[in-house]
């Protein structure tokens, strides 16, 4: 591995201010919330990466598909034209599938390519994907993508930058923290530079039901994971016969929610928090907010984090919008 460099932020060993301390203390206080809560960011262990893939190809989940198709079709004028050669940071990168079409389909030299993920699993698969490709040097962060994207742009290259920031990943951001990100990623930024977002579109609500709650249980399957994770992770007792997947639509705050629902009362304890909760039946824990946008909406937020314009690519049988801000 010549060109491909790791930087992480914590060992995942158990010393205050590592990557388990912190999952940790989030998992306990993010339970004790009512309603209780888990941040969805900690679905993506190696299984729930996994799960995750699966998903991406389910027939009833087209956020995947509906943006591949998007970036293959539109991906020269989606990196720009400019000679000079780019460097794409890619928030969330996953598998790097879809940055590999990016680069395959377009015609751009790119000689940096700063990949931040929070799965470790997702970096290492994104960094063999991209290996036949003629990139000068891959970089690897395992962060969250405030926190990644400031060691990206300190270690980008000269020329400018694209920042990827695709799969409606931000739709897991509750308002205002979607706008502040929008900020922050401008603030990384200058003249020259790009955001590429993709969000998905508000549609029918038996299609949203239908792609959360897939007829395959893979989505079920995905979001009791993260209970099996804590139980791994962090000694906890959930017992997951004893929580069911829902996924609902909640059509005043433009979001759909999952929740895992307990089927009965129940004692969890977490080993690592000293955490003991009461949950009775029918309580639920939320995991997930995936908003969903109209265009113009997307448009307006750019403008309102101080992007110069926005340029769309919609897909209107997906319901689908990837916007190009350029600084
Ligand atoms: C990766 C956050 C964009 O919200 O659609 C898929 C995650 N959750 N199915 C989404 C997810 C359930 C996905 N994001």
């Amino acid at each position: 591995m010549s060109r491909a460099h790791f930087s992480e932020s914590a060992a995942a060993k158990n010393e205050p201010g590592s990557f388990s301390a912190l999952f940790a203390a989030e998992v306990a206080e993010y339970l004790r919330r009512m309603p209780r809560q888990l941040p969805s960011k900690y679905f993506y262990d190696p299984l729930g990466s996994a799960l995750f893939e699966a998903i991406c190809r389910l027939p009833w989940y087209s956020v995947t598909r509906a943006e591949s198709a998007l970036l293959a079709a539109h991906a020269p004028a989606l990196l720009g034209d400019d000679a000079a050669p780019l460097t794409i940071a890619e928030l969330g990168c996953g598998s790097g599938d879809k940055l590999a079409t990016l680069i395959e389909r377009g015609t751009r030299q790119v000689d940096t390519v700063q990949l931040i993920d929070v799965s470790a699993a997702a970096l290492a698969m994104a960094t063999t994907r991209l290996d036949h490709l003629p990139i000068a040097r891959i970089v690897a962060h395992q962060h969250t993508y405030a926190e990644g994207l400031r060691h990206a742009a300190d270690s980008r290259g000269d020329g400018p930058m694209l920042v990827l920031f695709l799969g409606s990943n931000i739709g897991n951001f509750d308002p205002p923290a979607d706008a502040c990100l929008l900020r922050s990623i401008r603030e990384c930024l200058r003249p020259g530079d790009a955001l590429l977002l993709g969000t998905d579109l508000v549609k029918p609500e038996r299609e949203l039901l239908l792609a959360y709650d897939d007829p395959l249980q893979i989505t079920a399957a995905f979001n009791r994971n993260l209970l099996r994770r804590i139980n791994d992770e962090l000694g906890g007792t959930f017992d997951l016969d004893g929580f069911v997947h829902r996924a609902c639509w909640n059509g005043r705050e433009h979001r759909v929610e999952m929740h895992l629902v307990s089927t009965r009362a129940q004692e969890v304890r977490v080993a690592a928090t000293d955490l003991v909760l009461e949950i009775a039946e029918g309580e639920s824990i939320w995991t997930e907010s995936s908003y969903k946008y109209e265009p113009e909406e997307i448009l307006a937020a750019g403008a309102a984090a101080g992007f110069a314009h926005g340029e769309q690519w919609i897909d209107q049988v997906a319901r689908f919008a990837l916007t190009r801000f350029a600084v």
